[in-house]
């Protein structure tokens, strides 16, 4: 039985859903958690020994945050989760304070070990930090890489032109989304904007953000970001695509003008924050050629959808190429 909803489409037909929810969302919620939290959500995704291992941001009963590790044969259930949280804020790091929140996982090939960025709550506000690791036990803090304000962040796999590059989105001079480089994953410069936040109408006009790691496709680097939209009801979290060149993403390809995936089911339009779908991984099997996006829904708990990568190709290609910034 295939448990992904077969319906390709919105019930009024009006839009064709490129991803599509698991019937039995969601798969994770504080109730499966062996210790007493608030809430689990915004997860980064990466294999990890032939498995599927998440690192969800797990809420406490005191408003922070932490990460904990969660691992599964099928990315789907039978989840073996840690007892005690996986990395949680230590004191002798100030960027830390009120907790760290929303990780990307990249395998950094290069290195043998996977770079985990996170948002670090400091009394200035989130900054981005990060730390390695090769077992998700034990973790290498490099620290605060950006100064407040910023997060959502996640780096390549790989350097371009002897450079290592990472995403970001300082929350100054206007929310966008920006690229940087680096020589040694610590200091970071030559600061671009990447994909700008539109203005006026759009979905997205205001605040984006990245959302899960890029992934590496033969036709570029898939990059999925959240728009966020005020509305007299509060902030829409919805979700759009773009396209980098494989061998420069500092240059964008593509970009699609609507969002393709946004809060619909009653556990991402109700919880501790409404209307939120916020992914912070993907996985592509190679094999199947399948996505797995897993994201948190409403702040309070985490769901899965599935695409084919063929599908998500062909619609990013019929999107416009962006004007230049
Ligand atoms: C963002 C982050 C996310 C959260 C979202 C919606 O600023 O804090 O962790 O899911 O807001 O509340």
């Amino acid at each position: 039985m295939n448990h992904f909803e077969t319906k390709l489409k919105t019930e009024d037909n009006t839009f064709r859903e490129i991803f599509t929810r698991y019937c039995y969302n969601p798969i994770l919620t504080a109730k499966d958690w062996p210790y007493s939290v608030n809430t689990v959500f915004n997860p980064a995704a990466t294999m990890f020994d032939s498995k599927v291992l998440l690192l969800a941001r797990v809420e406490d009963r005191r408003g922070f945050s932490h990460l904990a590790k969660a691992i599964s044969e099928d990315g789907i259930s039978n989840w073996t989760i840690d007892k005690t949280p996986t990395l949680e804020s230590d004191p002798s790091y100030p960027e830390e304070a009120w907790g760290v929140e929303d990780p990307r996982i990249t395998y950094i090939e290069e290195l043998e070990r996977y770079a985990v960025v996170y948002t670090g709550y400091s009394e200035s506000g989130p900054t981005v930090c990060m730390a390695l690791t090769s077992d998700f036990q034990t973790f290498e803090r490099l620290g605060s890489i950006m100064p407040p304000e910023d997060k959502d962040a996640a780096l390549f796999p790989r350097k371009f032109g002897g450079k290592w590059l990472i995403i970001h989105r300082p929350i100054e001079l206007g929310a966008h989304i920006w690229i940087s480089e680096s020589d040694n994953l610590k200091y970071w410069g030559n600061h671009q904007i990447l994909i700008n936040a539109r203005k006026g109408g759009w979905w997205d006009a205001n605040k984006v953000g990245l959302c899960a790691q890029p992934l590496e496709t033969t036709e570029g680097w898939l990059i999925l970001y959240h728009g966020v939209r005020q509305t007299a009801s509060g902030a829409l979290y919805r979700l759009g695509l773009a396209l980098l060149d494989l061998e420069n993403p500092n240059k964008v390809l593509r970009r699609s003008d609507e969002w393709i995936f946004g809060p619909r089911e009653h556990y991402e339009k109700e919880g501790d924050v409404r209307d939120v779908v916020f992914p912070c991984g993907w996985i592509l099997n190679k094999a199947s050629g399948k996505i797995k996006m897993y994201y948190g829904a409403a702040d309070t708990c985490i769901a899965l959808a599935a695409a084919s990568l063929h599908d998500v190709l062909t619609y990013i290609h019929s999107c416009p190429e962006p004007e230049e910034l």
